[in-house]
C-alpha cells in the first residue's frame, strides 16, 4: 500500500468531473455518480451550480474562437451543474474511458456519453484530459475549502 518502494500512479490523483444542465434534466446525476463511487473512485467535492459567462469562459478557453464556443457556453451557463472533484488512481484517464468520445454516437456502448448520449452538444458529462486540466479546472470551480480530504472506509478493499 503506502510502502515507499511501492512507486506508481498516486491513489491521490484528481479529475474535475461535471455533470452538464442537460445530464441534470434528464436525471441522469444519480446514474453517473454511481458508475464512478461503484468503481472505487472517491468524491472529494461536489456542489450545483449555475455557472456565469466568466466561468463557463474560463472553463472552455481552449475553445475560445471556435464555431462552437458560444453555443457551448451559453448552454452550459443554463445550468444547472453538478461540479465534482473525484480522487484515485488514475481518475483521469480512466474517468475520460467512462465518459467516452466527445461525438456520443462514436461513443462505445457502456460509456456514459455511449448509453445515454446522441449530439455532441448534448454530451452530458464534462471530464479532464489531463493532470495540467485538472488542476487548473479545480482550482477553477472549487474553494481549496470546498474539497473534503478523508481516507475512504475501503481504501484497502479497492487499493492493494
Ligand atoms: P470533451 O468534452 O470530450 O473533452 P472537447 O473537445 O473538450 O470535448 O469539447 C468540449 C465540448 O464542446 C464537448 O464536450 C462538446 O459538448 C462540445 N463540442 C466539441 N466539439 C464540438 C463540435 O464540433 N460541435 C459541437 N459541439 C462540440
Amino acid at each position: 500500500s503506502n510502502h515507499a518502494f511501492a512507486a506508481g500512479p498516486s491513489t491521490k490523483e484528481r479529475s474535475f468531473i461535471a455533470i452538464k444542465p442537460d445530464g441534470v434534466h434528464r436525471g441522469m446525476i444519480s446514474n453517473i455518480i454511481s458508475r464512478f463511487e461503484q468503481k472505487g473512485y472517491k468524491l472529494v467535492g461536489i456542489k450545483v451550480i449555475v455557472p456565469g459567462m466568466d466561468l463557463a469562459k474560463a472553463h472552455y478557453a481552449e475553445h475560445e474562437g471556435k464555431p462552437f464556443f458560444n453555443k457551448l457556453t451559453s448552454f452550459l451557463t443554463s445550468g444547472p451543474v453538478v461540479a465534482m472533484v473525484w480522487e484515485g488512481k488514475e481518475v483521469i484517464k480512466y474517468g475520460r474511458t467512462m465518459i467516452g468520445a466527445t461525438n456520443p454516437l462514436a461513443s462505445a456502448p457502456g460509456t456514459i456519453r455511449g448509453d445515454f448520449c446522441v449530439d455532441m452538444g448534448r454530451n452530458m458529462i464534462h471530464g479532464s484530459d489531463g493532470p495540467e486540466s485538472a488542476q487548473r479546472e479545480i482550482a477553477l470551480w472549487f474553494q481549496p475549502s470546498e474539497i473534503a480530504e478523508y481516507e475512504s472506509a475501503t481504501q484497502s478493499w479497492v487499493y492493494e
